[in-house]
């Protein structure tokens, strides 16, 4: 499995899946939420509210999928990331298991492609060299059968440099 990185707009893609950091509810917000949902057209949402009538939403630290609608990318896998409070909780653990959840799900899904956003380090205030360490570890001890790439879109100029520095 190859591991690449860029800097850019994860809803530009052209992996077969693009991770999207979501919220509980499901039902779209600001940063890369508010991008793949703009981008990506009504549809993510009308599948995201069959979700929520099913499940009632994702429960931190796991993941969901729609189609992409619009983009270029085929699905759309919805994580929900912890919100950092001061690192004594689970917030550690939640973002590993953003991370693996939304692998497990893209295997099931037999995709070969997936670009994954910097989980939590916007509004929801993840340290951003921590989340980056979890990212990386966790990705790199993936043992994974399907997936054949995995891209870590950075939007902004100092997740870039972490991740750069890390890989
Ligand atoms: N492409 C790639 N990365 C992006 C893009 C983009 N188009 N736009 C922003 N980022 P955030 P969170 C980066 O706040 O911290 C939403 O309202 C950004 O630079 O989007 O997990 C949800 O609905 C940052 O590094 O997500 C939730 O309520 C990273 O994406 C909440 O925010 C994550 O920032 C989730 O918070």
């Amino acid at each position: 499995m190859e591991i690449e990185l860029v800097k850019g707009d994860i809803t530009k893609e052209k992996t077969d899946a693009i991770v999207n950091a979501a919220n509980n509810s499901l039902l779209g917000g600001g940063g890369v939420d508010g991008a793949i949902h703009r981008a990506g057209g009504p549809l993510i949402l009308e599948e995201c509210k069959a979700i929520r009538s099913r499940q009632g939403g994702c429960p931190t630290g796991e993941a969901v999928y729609t189609s992409g609608g619009n983009l270029l990318a085929k699905f759309v896998i919805h994580t929900v990331g912890p919100v950092w409070k001061d690192g004594t909780g689970q917030e550690k653990k939640q973002l590993q298991s953003c991370y693996l959840q939304s692998m497990q799900l893209a295997e099931k899904l037999k995709i070969k492609s997936i670009a994954f956003p910097n989980i939590s380090t916007g509004v929801y205030g993840f340290p951003k060299k921590e989340a980056a360490q979890i990212a990386i570890e966790t990705i790199k001890d993936y043992k994974a059968s399907s997936i054949e790439l995995v891209r870590f879109v950075c939007f902004d100029e100092e997740n870039y440099h972490l991740y750069k520095d890390l890989l």
